[in-house]
């Protein structure tokens, strides 16, 4: 991570709030006929699908829902994995295309002796494979598999490279593969598109194992895991709710502030992550007709819980809180009340309430298991209350 600091240093960037040039978000319940939407029917019939459509073009690219085969295998199994606790089950799902197959391995732990299906966490996998460890060989507070299944749930993680590996000259070989007319649009999927696209093929699976509700399946992302988790759960609204930890630009942070990383930082950096398109709006913000908050929007009513860390300005915290203050006014239209405050809230105060959650916890720019202890508190106030 540090190399890829060093080479965006090049690119200038403002950490000071009261360089923060002045702009106006596009209004997310403006519809492009210009009329204001203020009820449900509106929002989900004519302003939602334009948002959609919006970071489509200009973001993510297109997201493909056909392809002509879909398998899956359990490779491995262990019912007696956690000393008991829980049960393992390694899921090769293979997907094919114009005679093109892609390969996602799923690592999934089920507590044992459940007597219903229950719900899951399922983790996009950005950093090492070493952190999702079917064998527990290997622990880690990025994905705490122990923590989630003491609370009940199911836990499940796939790693970005088996869809899209994560570098400029080879991200084409996993899911474009199936898709090779998305390498020559300019609204074309990328790579975190890609990413995107085999969460839901995961979901998929979860809709056919029957320890697993798939009704109740939080999508959690970090970072760049955390850009795709929103935008999976915005495509695919079978998620039923999404975590989005420290994700910043073109994540759940506000674009048009300009504040830590930019759009022209990222698309120099990562020029394999989103559409070409995007790479119009480098160093031109203002010409943007969408921002992130109206991404957050468009996962209404399900519940999304977002975080930054104290030290991780590079994301834009104020940037990433307000954008989901604004989408505040789309749960409205749902008749959910969010319990966040008017500002940012201080370190370490959580506020865990959906439909709208928040934290940022103190230190650096990671996933701990003291976050995880908060989308778990999120989820049990959630789901319980079905
Ligand atoms: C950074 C990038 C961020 C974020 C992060 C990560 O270098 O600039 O947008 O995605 O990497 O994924 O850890």
């Amino acid at each position: 991570m540090y190399s890829i600091l060093l080479s965006t240093e090049l690119i200038a960037q403002n950490y000071d709030e009261a360089k923060v040039p002045s702009y106006i978000l596009p209004d997310v319940l403006k519809a492009q006929s210009e009329k204001v939407v203020t009820n449900v029917k509106d929002w989900e019939n004519i302003r939602r699908p334009e948002i959609l459509t919006l970071f489509e073009e200009n973001v993510y690219g297109q997201m493909p829902k056909t392809f002509d085969k879909y398998e899956f295998k359990i490779k491995n199994e262990n019912k007696h994995s956690m000393n008991g606790k829980a049960h393992l089950k390694e899921v090769e799902i293979a997907v094919t295309n114009h005679n093109q197959t892609v390969m996602i391995h799923l690592v999934l732990f089920v507590p044992t002796g459940i007597k219903k299906p229950v719900p899951a966490f399922l983790l996009i996998n950005n950093r090492g494979k070493n952190n999702t460890s079917p064998t527990r060989d290997t622990l880690s507070g990025f994905w705490p598999a122990e923590q989630v299944i003491d609370a009940g749930y199911a836990v499940a993680a796939f790693h970005v490279n088996d869809a899209a590996p994560d570098h400029k000259d080879s991200y084409q070989n996993g899911v474009l593969r199936l898709y090779p007319e998305q390498l020559k649009a300019g609204n074309g999927m990328k790579a975190i598109g890609a990413w995107a696209w085999a969460a839901s093929r995961i979901m998929d699976y979860f809709e056919n194992d029957k320890d697993i509700d798939a009704s109740k399946i939080v999508l959690t992302g970090h970072s760049r895991g955390g850009k795709a988790s929103l935008w999976a759960a915005a495509q695919d609204s079978r998620f039923a709710m999404c975590v989005s930890n420290c994700s910043g630009n073109t994540g759940a942070a506000l674009s048009h502030r300009r504040f830590g990383e930019t759009i022209q930082a990222i698309n120099t950096t990562f020029p394999h992550w989103f559409a070409d398109n995007y790479k119009k709006f480098n160093d031109n913000e203002s010409a943007l007709p969408l921002d992130q908050h109206m991404l957050v929007s468009l996962i209404a009513p399900r519940p999304v819980y977002v975080t930054n860390a104290s030290e991780d300005l590079w994301a834009d915290p104020v940037g990433t809180f307000l954008s989901l203050k604004e989408a505040e006014r789309v749960y409205g239209l749902y008749k959910l009340k969010s319990a966040l405050p008017e500002s940012i809230p201080a370190i370490n105060m959580p506020f865990v309430k959906p439909p709208l959650a928040y934290h940022i916890r103190e230190g650096v720019h990671d996933m701990t298991s003291y976050d995880w202890a908060q989308f778990i508190k999120n989820a049990d106030l959630y789901f319980k209350s079905r």
